[in-house]
């Protein structure tokens, strides 16, 4: 499989200073850009800010059925011990269950919801897929924070993904308030490649799935972005959707309240951005973290349920 050039360099002992950004944040080109359920005032702000927040997108009640799941799976202990899911570094509970579309039909059906596929459709520009999907589940009183970093940096390097074509959309299904760590996000840092300092050891995501080391941008460049563009961490009701470009810089505290937190993610892949080869030089990640198998274009599903 080949490898572009790498724009993105990033993962090298030496520094690299960061550069402003060579891909549209918008793909839709044209008239495309209006053609789909997000209007211009929309499009205008997450060109600026690198992100989308819809409180209360989906009703309470709708969430109610996907997080009763994922208390389910939290009893299967074949998927448990499987190597995708992920437990807290602390506290060796539940952190993050991979693959979700791939082992829940509900999940699934999720992905391909018209109200979230065509608004992801009109910011990338077309056919996309799901590169990766997963649940992070933020126990009460526990469950750890990740550090800043953008999921471009990591999936470029990690996973060979060549250009900044993809977008997280993220549901929450459970409350996220200012206590039990909410996703922070620095507005408007999707405007800058920030390189990371230190070589990706091999099987690395063993790791930065429970604690994130490598991929941090380095303080300078936090105080710089967070003096730009300040913080912003979306608070909302289970079934608020946050839709986040896929090179925004976000992080999340622990949870220190007695309230759990729990989101769900799919991240949304141009299928003219498909992986290569890792750029950090290392062997792909497992399909559960970087989808290479099923890179079809995904179709809206026809029949709506209430929202
Ligand atoms: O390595 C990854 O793919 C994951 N790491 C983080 C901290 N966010 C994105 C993604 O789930
Ligand atoms: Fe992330």
């Amino acid at each position: 499989m080949m490898t572009s050039e790498d724009l993105f360099p990033t993962r090298h002992d030496e520094r690299h200073e960061r550069f402003s950004r060579v891909d549209p944040v918008i793909h839709a080109r044209n008239q495309e850009r209006w053609n789909g359920p997000l209007d211009e005032v929309s499009l205008s702000r997450y060109e600026r800010d690198g992100f989308l927040w819809f409180e209360g997108f989906f009703s309470r009640e709708r969430m109610k059925p996907f997080f009763d799941e994922l208390k389910e799976m939290a009893r299967d202990t074949d998927l448990m011990n499987s190597d995708q899911v992920i437990k807290d570094p602390d506290s060796g509970d539940l952190r993050s269950v991979f693959d979700m579309h791939r082992i829940s039909e509900r999940f699934d059906k999720l992905t391909r919801d018209p109200r979230i596929l065509g608004m992801v459709r009109q910011l990338l520009g077309g056919d996309v897929y799901i590169h990766q999907s997963r649940i992070n589940d933020k126990f009460g009183f526990q469950g750890s924070g990740f550090n800043w970093h953008s999921d471009f940096e990591t999936w470029h390097s990690e996973d060979g993904m060549p250009r900044m074509r993809a977008v997280s959309a993220s549901i929450m299904l459970t409350d996220n308030n200012e206590f039990n760590g909410p996703l922070m996000l620095i507005p408007g840092s999707h405007h800058y490649f920030v390189p990371c300092e230190g070589s990706t050891p091999k099987d690395n995501w063993k790791d930065s799935l429970k604690a994130q080391r490598l991929g941090v941008p380095s303080q300078e460049n936090l105080i710089d972005l967070v003096n730009q563009g300040g913080i912003q961490a979306p608070k909302g009701p289970p079934g608020s959707l946050l839709l986040f470009e896929c090179n925004t810089l976000h992080a999340s505290n622990k949870n220190l309240s007695p309230w759990p937190r729990a989101n769900l993610f799919f991240v949304y892949n141009s299928v003219d951005n498909t992986l290569e080869q890792p750029y950090c030089g290392n062997q792909p990640r497992p399909d559960f973290l970087g989808n290479r198998e099923d890179t079809e274009a995904l179709a809206m599903h026809d029949h709506l349920e209430p929202l």
